[in-house]
């Protein structure tokens, strides 16, 4: 891509320039566990989450406008529109698990959430939550509360970001839990367009972006299964792993059951084959 200026890399995607108004995030294949990027990739994995997003933004537009153009031929590709990131990460949770679960046994609070005494690990919550997070350029992002969080968006930002951020989740695990999948928690990233109205970006209800868990599985009382990962985890597990860089390489069957997961979890949310994704990419937006 001669003309296309590379901006940012995250840990699995990069982003480039088109011109002054348009990105490409293209999504490649490596996957993280406990943090660390592993030296063997996951084919198809990138596709995989660049379908499931511009599925889920083809149809949340009700909700709140996206960046999402247009996908590219291959797959992994999504043009957007350039925006005014917003300095809060702005996730849901529906369950109580992670830096939730962590925060709330040692305070009975989650970012000023005061919730229910003797919640068990991975429960559903009464309500979901809008839980806003610090963006940590390295290690992990940090819980805030609304009020912090009112202070780096705007209070009036501020409430219209919750309020879209957990109509999202609510249309999205319905969703999900009528095709067997629980989306335990979520994370969105929303910038500002030149007239300052509120655009969700990034990827959205992917599972790097949330945590999916296998319905048919669900027992609160401890961690749960992760609908992709599991197996990467429990080989990484083990092998003794210390989960400091460099992450262990995968064996192939192990790529071969995760990939095939990921698939799964494209086809149940989206209804369409992966096939005919990758003949044609766009029609997980019709
Ligand atoms: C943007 N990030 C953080 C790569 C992605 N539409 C946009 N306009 C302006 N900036 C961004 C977007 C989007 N999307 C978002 N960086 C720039 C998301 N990163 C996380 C790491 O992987």
């Amino acid at each position: 891509m001669p003309d296309t200026v590379h901006v940012a890399s995250g840990k699995v995607r990069e982003i480039y320039a088109l011109d002054d108004e348009r990105l490409l995030l293209v999504a490649s294949d490596r996957i993280s566990t406990f943090d660390v990027v592993l030296p063997t990739e996951i084919p198809d994995k990138g596709r995989v989450l660049t379908g499931l997003s511009a599925f889920w933004f083809a149809r949340t537009k009700h909700i709140v406008p996206n960046h999402l153009l247009g996908l590219r031929d291959d797959a992994r590709s999504t043009e957007c529109r350039r925006l005014a990131m917003l300095p809060v990460e702005c996730v849901v949770r529906g369950y109580i698990t992670g830096s939730g679960w962590k925060d709330y046994l040692a305070s009975g609070e989650v970012c000023g959430h005061r919730l229910p005494e003797g919640l068990r690990e991975s429960e559903r919550l009464p309500e979901p939550i809008f839980t806003p997070s610090t963006k940590a350029q390295t290690g992990h992002d940090e819980n805030i509360t609304r009020e912090q969080a009112a202070e780096l968006v705007g209070a009036d930002r501020l409430v219209e970001v919750e309020r879209v951020a957990l109509e999202l989740y609510r249309f999205a695990a319905a969703y999900a839990e009528a095709r067997g999948i629980i989306l335990a928690d979520t994370k969105f990233e929303l910038g500002l367009d030149e007239d300052s109205c509120l655009v969700l970006a990034d990827e959205v209800f992917t599972p790097d972006s949330s945590r999916f868990w296998p319905a048919d599985a669900f027992a609160p009382g401890g961690p749960q299964a992760s609908f992709d990962k599991q197996y990467v985890r429990d080989y990484c597990e083990s092998v003794g792993w210390d989960k400091t860089y460099p992450g262990p390489e995968l064996p192939d069957d192990v790529v071969a059951e995760t990939r095939a997961k990921y698939v799964e979890a494209f086809q149940r949310l989206t209804g369409v084959s992966f096939d005919d994704f990758l003949a044609d990419p766009e029609v997980v937006l019709q």
